[in-house]
């Protein structure tokens, strides 16, 4: 399916989503965000798809939601708009790993949407913020909270009370991206941490994702309990006993899924 506002590719098990809106870089509004919840639905039951990447054309990743579109709509119109409302519900809450590629600016709900993703790679130069205050707003697509539990109140306090941009290297020692890569290289990084992940046992990395991210919702205990769960769930997997079996006889294993 073609999408206006995004592109897709593949390369093997790993889906691309390309935000693609370069004359705005890449501001999600309405028609971008059902673009990309369709794509990620669609997506979503494809099962030779293992792993997917979102990055942004252009000079970036996104700088956040359209203003354009937003500066004249009312707070019941807002609450309407399905689709920008959910967009970042729906990657939050995404089954399958999603990898995102950073460049130039990830601002406002566009630094919201790398946050929802499990893996930030973000190349240098790249500059992230939450500068909603700048417009008389405060982030509404998770970032109080997300951002909070990545780098702590008082980093995020700042970003978010003063709106300003900090770096990928700040943002890599705060805890807030996974690592930054030379100006350029974030998508080819981020390509070969897709593939990885894509190549192991895809339950395996289904319920290790749900584990980690229970980490974020509950308290220790609860999080613990429902490791156990999941770990034990996949011993009862045949690509645990292929996992272990190729191990020991000292060969790739192949994974069916099952
Ligand atoms: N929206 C619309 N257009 C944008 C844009 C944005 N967020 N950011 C940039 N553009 C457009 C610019 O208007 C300009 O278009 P033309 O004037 O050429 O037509 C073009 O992109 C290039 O931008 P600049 O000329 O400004 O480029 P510079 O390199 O000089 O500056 C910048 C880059 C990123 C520093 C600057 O463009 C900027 O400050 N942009 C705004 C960043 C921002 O404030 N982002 C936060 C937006 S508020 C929701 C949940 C979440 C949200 C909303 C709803 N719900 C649950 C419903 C999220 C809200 C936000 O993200």
């Amino acid at each position: 399916m073609e999408y206006q506002t995004i592109g897709i590719s593949r390369e093997g098990p790993v889906a691309v989503l390309t935000l693609n809106r370069p004359e705005a870089l890449n501001a999600m509004n309405s028609a971008m965000a059902r673009d990309l919840r369709q794509s990620l639905e669609s997506l979503s039951k494809d099962d030779s798809v293992r792993c997917l990447v979102i990055t942004g054309s252009g000079k970036g990743f996104c700088a956040g939601a359209d203003i354009r579109e937003m500066a004249g709509l009312s707070s019941t119109e807002v609450a309407r708009a399905g689709s920008l409302l959910s967009i970042w519900e729906t990657v939050g809450k995404y089954p399958k790993p999603i990898v995102a590629a950073l460049s130039g600016f990830a601002l406002g709900g566009g630094l919201e949407l790398a946050m929802c993703c499990d893996i930030i790679i973000a190349a240098q130069g790249t500059k992230l913020g939450q500068p909603e205050i700048n417009i008389g707003i405060i982030p509404g697509g998770g970032g109080t909270q997300r951002l909070t539990r990545a780098v702590g109140r008082y980093k995020a306090m700042e970003m978010i009370l003063t709106g300003s941009t900090i770096t990928a290297e700040e943002a890599a020692s705060a805890g807030l991206v996974s690592r930054v890569v030379p100006a350029a290289q974030h998508l080819q990084e981020a390509m070969k941490v897709a593939q990885t992940i894509a190549s192991k046992a895809p339950m395996a990395v289904r319920l290790a994702k749900q584990a980690v991210s229970s980490a974020e919702d509950g308290t220790l205990s609860d999080g613990l309990r429902h490791e156990k769960q999941l770990f034990l769930l996949l011993f009862s997997s045949k690509d645990k006993d292929e996992g272990m079996k190729a191990f020991l006889e000292k060969r790739p294993p192949v994974f069916t899924g099952e």
